[in-house]
């Protein structure tokens, strides 16, 4: 370690003792690393974001962000294509009280790889208020699924997104496909737009209930009835089993303006693409953070000014509480919705 991991590194231990002085405190501190090299050019979560002038609806989920390590606590994995700064549990729950939400879906990054323990430590100290998203292999064993839905786990996530996995074969993903069925749960995917017309053939096949993480990815600089697009409306239109997140709109922008200093109107050039999905299917999408944002590469968001940018791809209460309460509570708390 150099000095200023060290100091980075004694900051890190004051953040993460004995569960934080205060989640305030959590939230504020700086990003920080543990004992791992960060990949160049990282861009560290916002800290000290702004309260949301969009006071969300009450119960809202997040239903798309992460936890990071800690990598002392958690180590990234090997096979891993980044390494991000830390982004704990607490700091995680300090930003959802912070922002206003109640709940959170926790996704598993491809950082951690197919190592679950740290998302599954964030769920069982949320005291309820968390559900998770677990990457798997065909290896993993009965009892370990059991005891992954006790503490909260719903659902597997099948990443297509060649920059952050290894190929997985179609018959591996089947096969946890059928055995995750069984217990409830669903699939969430991810992949670019220019891959679904090859991926539609398996996406279509799935046994579950399938949520594709941001919108599948679109072209925003392409028309938002134009082919591509369509396809993806044709999608979820054809497939009553299929959801998406409205969510990422900071990565899917091209001209901004960026979630910074103070803006109201943040990309803008992506709201007519979530809009649309939210007025097409009100009842099968959901909206996350996607909280510390993995792989930034222009700016990093101020997620207060995120969350201001709900109301305008959902721009009624009912589409507002459809998207942030009624449909993640279904999807992730059925008993309690
Ligand atoms: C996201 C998006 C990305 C990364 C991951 O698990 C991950 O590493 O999901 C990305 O780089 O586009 O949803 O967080």
């Amino acid at each position: 370690m150099t000095p200023s991991d060290v100091m980075a590194w004694n900051r890190h231990e004051r953040v993460h003792e004995a569960d934080c002085e205060t989640l305030k405190e959590a939230l504020m501190s700086k990003p920080v690393t543990g004992p791992f090299q960060k990949t160049q050019g990282w861009l560290d979560w916002y800290d000290g974001p702004s309260k949301p002038r969009f006071a969300v609806p009450a119960g809202a989920v997040d239903a798309h962000c992460h936890v990071f390590g800690p990598g002392a606590e958690y180590p990234y994995a090997p096979e891993r294509k980044y390494t991000p700064c830390d982004a704990s549990r607490q700091q995680l729950y300090a930003l959802r009280d912070h922002l206003g939400f109640a709940r959170n879906v926790v996704v598993q990054a491809t950082c951690h790889g197919a190592d679950n323990r740290a998302m599954i430590d964030a769920l069982v100290h949320s005291g309820g208020r968390a559900r998770g998203v677990a990457t798997v292999k065909r290896s993993i064993g009965d009892a370990e699924l059991k005891d992954m839905h006790e503490a909260g786990v719903r659902g597997v996530r099948f990443n297509f997104v060649k920059r952050l996995v290894d190929f997985t074969p179609r018959d591996e993903l089947n096969e946890i496909a059928g055995r995750i069925a069984r217990l409830g749960w669903h699939v969430v995917i991810y992949f670019e737009a220019v891959d679904l017309p090859e991926l539609w053939d398996f996406f279509t096949a799935l046994p579950t209930t399938v949520v594709v993480d941001h919108m599948g990815r679109p072209d925003v600089s392409k028309p938002v009835d134009g082919p591509e697009f369509e396809l993806f409306v044709k999608f979820m239109r054809e497939h009553t089993n299929v959801w998406s997140k409205v969510s990422c709109p900071e990565r899917l922008s091209i001209n901004g303006p960026p979630a910074l200093n103070g803006e109201q109107n943040a990309y803008r050039d992506v709201v007519p693409f979530a809009k649309r999905i939210v007025e097409t299917f009100p009842d099968r999408v959901l909206w996350g953070t996607d909280w510390p944002h993995p792989n930034l590469k222009g700016h990093m968001p101020d997620d207060g000014l995120l969350v201001d940018f709900i109301p305008h791809v959902a721009t009624t209460p009912e589409l507002q509480r459809k998207l942030l309460v009624d449909n993640p509570m279904r999807l992730y708390w059925p008993e309690q919705s």
